[in-house]
């Protein structure tokens, strides 16, 4: 369905030249006018939330309102902290992440209304509820899972009802004293909200909310797309390639070193992480404004690892596009995302992905709302099959493995 508009997307638009538009504002346009936390200047969770709710750019106060709400509504129920506390630490951070969503489920007001035979006009504001219950919950549900696996038997404090979401996650995740971070992060979350209907996670939401499961259900879903490699883990994996190249040549690195390594990568039939979309036709903006933000702070600077991001970015287009496969040789905002955490100390880069997931709640959460209050029907896209003549022959043509008499009989047996 590549490049067939098949999907009704409220908040933003993705256009493959000029990258994301939230209700039509571009990112640099959400960074002019969308309020910050007071003592900062990046986005907050919040002023973007309610740009995508509702199409409109908050006042300072309906940023903080809307904080306040959060905030009062963020603690995690004891079910859900003891359930997440007896995952093995062992256990992929975002499995953890997409259980502990779905058990929130257990609160679901939308389910209750439908069993109490609630009417369609009403899914939307069951939806809202539901989405913005289950924001409120994520950074005390994900830190705690960061806790668990990487800090056991430290304690969580509690939510401060004066701070904002992300300042509460960076809060809970051990890191409030640092402001830099939690700036990063408010930049981050924001930013990386929504991006269009049709990447795996939120378009996977979406399908799964059309069938009228709840918003945390549908949303577990979508924690499952975004677990890949190709998507969400990505940030997670251009820290180990960098990291591997880093090791392999030392900090010092040139730009010829860093294009022998990606040679080797791509001859090793690896993806370069962190380079290539599936729309966008130029270098992500999320990826420059983070960048952006990387060069107005001499420590990260001079960080080696951003430093290799830096000089990676001089040559990866180049030697992609030589490579000639990749519609798009240029980085998308996972080349960085994950190595400016890692320069302010949060190593543990298998729980990079959550973050991502924390921040996707926003986008994919408000299509929810959007799709009910719109009445969009169950998704149940029409399949066309092959005559069995073809089936054969593309088979045998994919699988050249797979022999004729097994496909022979597989398809009798069909028949
Ligand atoms: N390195 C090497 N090869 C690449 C490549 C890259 N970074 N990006 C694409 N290609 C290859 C594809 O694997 C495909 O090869 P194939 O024909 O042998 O299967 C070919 O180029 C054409 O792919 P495409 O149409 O340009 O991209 P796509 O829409 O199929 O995939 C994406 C998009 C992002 C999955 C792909 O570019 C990729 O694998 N990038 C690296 C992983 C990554 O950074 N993912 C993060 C995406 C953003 C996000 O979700 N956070």
């Amino acid at each position: 369905m590549r490049g067939l508009k098949a999907m009704l997307w409220e908040a933003s638009v993705l256009d493959p030249y000029e990258g994301i538009r939230f209700h039509g504002l571009s990112i640099p346009e959400c960074q002019k006018l969308l309020p910050g936390a007071p003592g900062g200047s990046a986005i907050t969770a919040e002023s973007m939330l309610w740009l995508l709710l509702t199409g409109k750019v908050p006042t300072e106060a309906e940023s903080r309102q809307l904080a306040r709400e959060l905030a009062e509504k963020g603690e995690l129920p004891v079910y859900a902290t003891q359930l997440i506390d007896s995952l093995p630490a062992t256990l992929h951070p975002m499995t953890q992440l997409s259980i502990g969503v779905a058990a929130l489920n257990h609160d679901s007001v939308f389910q209750a209304a439908y069993e109490r035979g609630m009417q369609k006009s009403e899914y939307w504001a069951y939806t809202l509820e539901d989405s913005l219950n289950l924001i409120a919950r994520l950074p005390a549900l994900a830190a705690r899972i960061y806790r668990n696996v990487y800090k056991p038997g430290t304690a969580l404090p509690d939510i401060n009802k004066d701070l904002d979401l992300v300042g509460n996650y960076t809060n809970l995740l051990g890191y409030g004293a640092n402001h830099d971070l939690t700036e990063y992060l408010r930049l981050y979350i924001s930013i990386h909200g929504d991006h269009e209907g049709g990447n795996a996670s939120a378009h996977t939401a979406h399908l799964v909310n059309s069938t009228l499961s709840d918003p945390y259900i549908s949303y577990s879903a979508a924690l499952c797309a975004l677990a890949g490699p190709l998507h969400g883990l990505a940030n997670q994996e251009v820290l180990r390639w960098q990291l591997e190249m880093q090791k392999e040549l030392g900090d010092n690195i040139t730009t010829d070193q860093i294009k022998d390594y990606l040679w080797k990568t791509l001859k090793s039939g690896r993806v370069v992480p962190g380079y290539g979309h599936g729309v966008l036709r130029k270098s992500d903006p999320r990826f420059i404004a983070l960048q952006e933000f990387c060069d107005t702070r001499p420590d990260l600077l001079a960080s080696p690892i951003i430093q290799m991001v830096k000089k990676t970015y001089e040559v990866a287009p180049g030697v992609l596009m030589e490579h000639g496969k990749t519609k798009n040789p240029y980085p998308n905002v996972d080349a960085t995302s994950g190595c400016v955490l890692y320069h302010y100390g949060l190593t543990e880069f298998k729980y990079y992905t959550v973050i991502f997931g924390v921040s996707r709640a926003l986008g994919a959460l408000t299509q929810l709302v959007w799709a009910r209050a719109l009445g969009l029907p169950l998704e149940r896209p029409k399949c066309k099959n092959l005559p069995s003549t073809h089936a054969h022959g593309s088979l045998t043509r994919l699988h050249p493995a797979i022999s004729m008499d097994v496909l022979e009989k597989l398809i009798e047996t069909q028949s």
